[in-house]
């Protein structure tokens, strides 16, 4: 297997209660047969009922972790999380200017609870312009493009805005629409859209970490855009059905879902 295993990396927070951030991150890597490596940008103190504290690290601990995994294991893609402070998030693009493969952002400004994950000035000025991707939802979209988004078209506006402050692909995620779940991705000038069934649960702790790890996933699987969309949307779908009730508040979704063929 030496020099075969596609390796993915992560630069995110850590979730002790293991279902968001780095450890959703980590686990999704490994369920879609992708090495996973992890930089720890911040540490939160949460479990299923509440977000008590976010911690950023130091930027230069951020980036020596970067430095040091890059010239040893460089990944084929890589995803950013709650990476905290404005400065953390600069230091971060800056090195992200350099990198040689994919990099998925998710602009995770706010945790469920209504706590800062993310500096959102340096995330539209800095890490925006060096995405290969990025996966707003509803409310981030909304945030980052200064427009309403409360239908198709509003998401379609929002993404051509988001694209236009420089980000090579948008994925506008709709799960907080009314009525069927769509998401749609502006990739190369061409629109595609991918609707599925709403799941009614309260137990979706983790999907917009999850969902961002598995198509950076599928980018180091060698899967193009669209198709790494499609197969990261399908597994995410079936992991929130079969979501396992953990916790007593918002409980994480099923890592150990599988993945559709
Ligand atoms: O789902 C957003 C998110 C990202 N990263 C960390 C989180 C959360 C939400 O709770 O805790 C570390």
């Amino acid at each position: 297997m030496a020099g075969r295993v596609p390796i993915a990396l992560t630069i995110a927070g850590s979730d002790p209660s293991g279902g968001a951030g780095i450890q959703a991150d980590l686990k999704t890597f490994h369920q879609f047969g992708v090495y996973g490596e992890a930089v720890i940008a911040t540490v939160t103190v949460q479990n299923t009922t509440r977000m008590e504290h976010v911690e950023s690290l130091p930027p230069q601990l951020v980036t020596s972790q970067i430095r040091a995994v890059l010239e040893d294991m460089p990944p084929l893609a890589a995803k950013t999380g709650a990476l905290g402070s404005s400065p953390v998030v600069r230091a971060v693009a800056e090195l992200a200017r350099e990198f040689a493969f994919p990099l998925v952002v998710d602009p995770v400004l706010m945790s469920t609870h209504g706590t800062p994950l993310l500096a959102e000035d340096a995330l539209r000025d800095e890490l925006l312009p060096v995405a290969t991707l990025i996966t707003p939802n509803l409310q981030e979209a909304a945030a980052l493009s200064g427009l309403e988004v409360r239908d198709v078209d509003g998401m379609r506006r929002a993404a051509e805005r988001i694209a236009s402050l420089g980000a090579k692909a948008v994925l506008v995620k709709g799960g907080h629409l009314p009525g069927t779940a769509v998401d749609i991705l502006l990739f190369e000038g061409q629109w595609f859209e991918f609707p599925a069934e709403r799941v009614n649960t309260r137990h979706t702790h983790g999907t917009g970490c999850a969902y961002s790890a598995a198509i950076t996933a599928g980018l180091a699987l060698g899967w193009d855009l669209p198709e790494a969309v499609r197969r990261a949307k399908q597994w995410i779908t079936e992991a929130i059905r079969t979501s396992p009730g953990l916790g007593s508040g918002d409980g994480p979704i099923n890592y150990f879902a599988a993945l559709v063929p």
